[in-house]
């Protein structure tokens, strides 16, 4: 025993550790509970909630509608949790959390405040070993990584940053209390989804707004709305069928979505088609036609006519054209949905300063110095977005067999089998992972079917006797053939997003997540299972004893 181990306290043993407090990790604490397994689940933050937990910056709201946004599993949730709007804000979707945490008695298995600082695979002993930043280890057979694809901020390498003097905040980690803008000269850097929902709600309250625009975003009308009663009790009377909809859809969701090819109807059908998807909001025009994504001329008529409402709505015209998103296909960087954030730049106090033609230089102890000056500022809001989708699992060491870490194994992107498991980490299990649906679909879905995935897999080792499970490099092969296949026949390669890698200074750079539908994700999933689990070996928990007794 080495001088490091004997002055290690002992590791407490379990069945399964589970690593995060979001969603999906709330669902796999239910589910190996369930199991009757021996679990412990840990969270960063101070209670239940992933992304919702930490972003509680102003205007923060779902872009799914509600009833899609919500757990399947439990008909006792569903029954007696009412939504109040078709999409909820962040305040909402953390009362839905505390219920749902407090309904299934989930919180007992947590340990908050906590952060994984390592997790090893023992090949020896058949376990992982996992070290908090509290000091304590944990050693399971299994080990979720339900780190979501959204949890680890990035801070712009815009030099500086840390010189501000005014209140520096950073969208992805607000503050509990409440944050008051009245009479303040506020910043916002960054204009995807988080920088929209924040101008258009704190332009109205600022003193002046300075809204940081490098890549314009798309954004189309939410049109969100109350939920009646009588909507409310209908979907609850239908909610296996909403559900089983959602299951067999390509976005996990009951978005319609239409096969029809864009220049399959007349120039005036696709008019009033398109202006149709407006009025009714949300995704809808995404949804119209099937081809957006694969023909390039379809695409660039459907950005016309959405730039054509922003020149609508935005009434100085230097500013209406410079919020003209150009040079990238809609719907290739993640579509927005807004409730009056073009009509929020008529506002006298808010300001556009289009980073492409006069760019930020540096952050200053009282603003920001572009190349036209300095802006005096107060509050400067980060909303830059996070090292997304294989960020979490390469924060901190994840090390499989031959001391293989996962960072070492992602050198060229994420890379996985079905986004759920991974060849060299036995045992090791992810949800959302980088090559699933992830960010294309609805994450709630993804995450119910990978730990029913998940747990399927482990009862299959449980009824066998089989100790531990890994994919072959082969069904790995294949499956990231499958994913890169489809990925390059799609336009979300021709924009530079967190989609695709392109938002984090030398990260691999490429589409991996799987594009082929939430639907068809499934299907592959359980052809894995019905072949017999073929891409995957099995090793036996007799092999497992007599390497204990070796030992
Ligand atoms: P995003 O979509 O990654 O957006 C980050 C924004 O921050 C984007 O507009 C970036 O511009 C901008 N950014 C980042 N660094 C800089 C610097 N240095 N200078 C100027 N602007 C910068 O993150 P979000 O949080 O909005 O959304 C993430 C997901 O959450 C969203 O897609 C939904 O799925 C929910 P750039 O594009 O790099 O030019």
């Amino acid at each position: 025993m080495s001088n490091k181990d004997s002055t290690q306290t002992a590791a407490k043993r379990l069945d399964v550790i589970i690593v995060g407090g979001g969603f999906g990790g709330m669902y796999a604490t239910y589910k190996f509970r369930e199991m009757g397994m021996k679990i412990q689940s840990f969270e960063a933050g101070g209670d239940l909630g992933g992304v919702w937990y930490w972003n509680r910056y102003p205007g923060a709201r779902v872009d799914l509608p509600s009833i899609d946004y919500s757990y399947s599993f439990s008909p006792e949730v569903e029954q007696e949790w009412t939504w109040s709007e078709q999409f909820a804000a962040q305040p909402e979707l953390l009362r839905y959390i505390d219920f749902v945490a407090t309904r299934l008695d989930l919180r007992k298995h947590y340990q908050f405040k906590t952060r994984i600082t390592s997790a090893v695979w023992d090949e020896a002993r058949k376990l992982w070993t996992v070290e908090t930043d509290r000091g304590e280890r944990f050693e399971a057979p299994f080990c979720i990584m339900a780190t979501g694809p959204l949890s680890v901020p990035k801070v712009p390498d815009i030099p500086g940053v840390e010189k501000f003097k005014g209140r520096l905040l950073h969208a992805g980690r607000w503050p509990h209390e409440p944050v008051s803008f009245e009479g303040l000269r506020v910043g916002v850097i960054g204009t995807g989804s988080t920088g929209i929902q924040i101008v258009q709600d704190v332009g109205p309250q600022a003193g002046e707004l300075f809204v940081f625009q490098r890549t314009p975003s798309f954004t189309m009308p939410m049109r969100n709305v109350p939920l009646t009663p009588e909507y409310i009790s209908e979907v609850r009377r239908n909610y296996a069928g909403i559900r089983e909809a959602a299951r067999n859809s390509t976005v996990g969701g009951t978005r319609p979505q239409s096969t029809r090819a864009f220049f399959s109807v007349t120039p005036e059908q696709r008019q009033s088609l398109l202006e149709d998807a407006w009025k009714q909001g949300g995704l809808a025009m995404l949804g119209t036609f099937g081809d957006l994504m694969v023909n390039e001329e379809a695409n660039e008529q459907v950005a016309e006519f959405v730039r054509g409402k922003i020149a609508e709505v935005v009434e100085d015209p230097k500013t209406a054209e410079a919020l003209k998103p150009k040079g990238y296909p809609i719907f290739a960087r993640r579509p927005c949905l807004d409730s009056s954030y073009y009509e929020t730049y008529n506002l006298p106090n808010v300001h556009l300063v289009d980073c492409i033609t006069d760019p930020i230089l540096e952050v200053t102890e009282r603003g920001v110095r572009n190349a036209s000056g300095e802006i005096e500022l107060d509050m400067l809001i980060l909303a830059t977005g996070y090292d997304a989708l294989t960020g979490a699992l390469i924060a901190f060491d994840v090390v499989g067999k031959g001391g293989r870490t996962v960072n070492q194994k992602w050198v060229h992107g994420g890379r996985s089998t079905l986004g759920i498991m991974m060849e060299g980490f036995p045992n090791l299990f992810m949800t959302t992972g980088p090559n699933g649906p992830s960010a294309l679909a609805n994450i709630i879905r993804i995450s119910e079917h990978d730990v029913d995935w998940i747990a399927a897999a482990i009862t299959h080792m449980q009824k066998n006797g089989l100790a531990t499970m890994e994919p072959t490099t082969q069904a790995e092969d294949n499956w990231m053939g499958v994913v890169h296949g489809l990925a390059q026949r799609s336009l979300i390669n021709k924009a530079k997003t967190w989609w695709v890698g392109a938002n984090v200074p030398g990260k691999s750079q490429g589409l991996t997540m799987f594009i082929g539908g939430f639907a068809k994700y499934r299907e592959l999933c359980a052809a894995a299972v019905s072949d017999g689990y073929s891409g995957f070996t099995f090793g036996r928990a007799e092999e497992k004893t007599k390497e204990r007794a070796e030992a």
